[in-house]
C-alpha cells in the first residue's frame, strides 16, 4: 500500500490517560475529526488496511489448523491485534527494521514476506527463510528487513535499540521498530533499550501490545504505573497510549513517530491496548485464569469488527466484498500451505550452518556426526 507523503501528520497527544482513537467500538467515527484528514489514508488504502487485516486473522486460523492436524508442533495467535499489527507495519517505509515478537508473523505479508515463506515457517520446511532452525512464531527474513527474534520475553528490545544505534551511526534514514507485550515491559532488557535509546537519541520506538495478560499473569501485577506509555518519562521521551482496536489511531501515531525518529532521531514508546482472544498458546488453557465472558465481551470490540463496520458506514465494503475476499484468501492459503509442505524437510545439516559467517571446526565436526548418526538409524530401520 503506498503510503502518504512525509510530513504532513499533526501531531497526537502524548501521555494521554484515555487511549488515543478515532472510531468507537461500533467502528464509527467519534469527535469531530475526520480520521482519513489526519491519517492521510485514502479510501483504497483503507480498504488495503482492512484487507491485510482480514489476511492475517485467517492466516492464523491456518496456523491453529495446522496444529490440531498435527503437522505444526505449536503455534501463538495474532487474534485480537491485527488492527494494531497491520497499522502499525504499514505505517513503516521498507527502508525500516521491524523486531518483531511471537505474535506478529501472521502480519508479516504486509512487509513483503510470502504466505509460502509465513507456512514454511510454521511447518519447518524449506520454505522457511529461517530453515526449519526456530520454532513456530519465530519468523525472520533479512530480505524484508524482519529480524529474528529470540524467544526470551524482550530480548528484542535490546537487540532493536543496537540496531538503531547502528542505523543513527551509519546515516541511514530509517527507523526499528520493536514489538512486545505488556509483559515485556517487566524485564531489564525492555529497560536498557528504552534507556539508550533516550540517552543516544535514537531511531527507535519500542511498540507494546498491552493485551492485558502475561499467560496467566494479569496486567496489575505487572506495574503499578496507571499507563504503560509513561514509563517513556523516565527515559527523557514520549509515549503515546493508543487503542489497538483502532487501526486508523494506530497507523496516524507510529506514522508520526517513525517520520519524526527518521528525521530527528527521537525515539518513542506506543502502548496499544488490546485483548489476546486466543489461549496465549496452543499450549495453554486460558479460561482457567479469565473468564469466558470477558473474552466474549472484548470479541465484541475487536478491531475486525470496527473496522469493518467504519468502512460500510463510508459505503466501501459489503457482504459480497467480504465474501469474495474470503474465497479469494481461503485459495491463497490453501495453496501456500501445499507448497509450504512440498517444499520438504530442510537438510540435516543445514542446522549446523550459517550460526556464524564460517561454520568453525566443531560444528563441522557436530555436521559430520550427525549425517552418520542419522543413516546408523536409516540403517538399523531397514
Ligand atoms: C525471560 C522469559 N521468561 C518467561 C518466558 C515464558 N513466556 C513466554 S511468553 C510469556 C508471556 C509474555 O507476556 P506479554 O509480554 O504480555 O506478551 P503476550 O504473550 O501477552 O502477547 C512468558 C512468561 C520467556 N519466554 N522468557
Ligand atoms: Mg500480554
Amino acid at each position: 500500500m503506498q503510503a502518504p507523503e512525509h510530513g504532513t501528520l499533526t501531531r497526537p497527544t502524548p501521555f494521554t490517560r484515555e487511549p488515543l482513537r478515532f472510531l468507537n467500538e461500533e467502528g464509527l467515527p467519534e469527535g469531530d475529526r475526520d480520521p482519513r484528514e489526519v491519517t492521510g489514508l485514502s479510501d483504497a488504502q483503507l480498504v488495503d488496511l482492512y484487507r491485510a487485516m482480514v489476511l492475517s486473522r485467517k492466516v492464523d486460523q491456518m496456523g491453529w489448523i495446522l496444529v490440531r492436524q498435527g503437522r505444526a508442533g505449536f503455534y501463538i495467535s495474532i487474534q485480537g491485534q491485527e488492527g494494531a499489527q497491520v497499522a502499525s507495519l504499514l505505517a513503516l517505509e521498507p527502508q525500516d527494521w521491524v523486531m518483531p515478537y511471537y505474535r506478529t508473523p501472521p502480519a508479516l505479508h504486509v512487509r513483503g514476506a510470502t504466505l509460502v515463506e509465513l507456512f514454511g515457517q510454521i511447518l519447518g520446511t524449506n520454505a522457511d527463510p529461517s530453515k526449519g532452525r526456530q520454532m513456530p512464531a519465530h519468523f525472520g527474513s533479512r530480505k524484508h528487513r524482519i529480524f529474528v527474534l529470540g524467544s526470551p520475553v524482550a530480548l528484542g528490545h535490546v537487540v532493536a535499540m543496537g540496531a538503531a544505534k547502528a542505523l543513527k551511526y551509519s546515516r541511514e534514514n530509517a527507523v526499528v521498530i520493536s514489538y512486545g507485550g505488556e509483559g515485556s515491559t517487566s524485564e531489564p532488557h525492555f529497560h536498557s533499550a528504552m534507556n539508550f535509546a533516550g540517552v543516544y537519541r535514537l531511531p527507535l520506538i519500542v511498540f507494546i501490545f498491552n493485551n492485558q495478560y502475561a499467560i496467566s499473569v494479569p496486567r496489575a501485577q505487572q506495574t503499578a504505573s496507571e499507563t504503560l506509555a509513561e514509563k517513556a518519562r523516565a527515559y527523557g521521551f514520549e509515549g503515546y497510549y493508543v487503542d489497538g482496536s483502532d487501526p486508523l489511531a494506530v497507523y496516524w501515531v507510529t506514522r508520526f513517530v517513525a517520520e519524526r525518529a527518521r528525521t530527528n532521531h527521537t525515539p518513542a514508546l506506543i502502548e496499544a491496548l488490546t485483548y489476546r482472544l486466543d489461549p496465549h498458546s496452543s499450549a495453554d488453557d486460558d479460561l482457567k485464569y479469565r473468564p469466558r465472558e470477558e473474552v466474549e465481551a472484548w470479541k465484541q470490540r475487536e478491531s475486525l469488527a470496527r473496522m469493518r463496520r467504519y468502512l460500510e458506514h463510508l459505503g466501501l465494503w459489503n457482504e459480497e466484498k467480504e465474501q469474495a475476499l474470503h474465497a479469494e484468501y481461503d485459495r491463497a492459503i490453501e495453496e501456500a500451505v501445499e507448497q509450504a509442505e512440498q517444499a520438504g524437510p530442510p537438510d540435516l545439516e543445514e542446522m549446523f550452518h550459517e550460526v556464524y559467517h564460517t561454520t568453525p571446526w566443531y560444528l563441522q565436526e557436530e555436521a559430520r556426526e550427525a549425517r552418520r548418526f542419522a543413516e546408523e538409524q536409516e540403517g538399523s530401520h531397514a
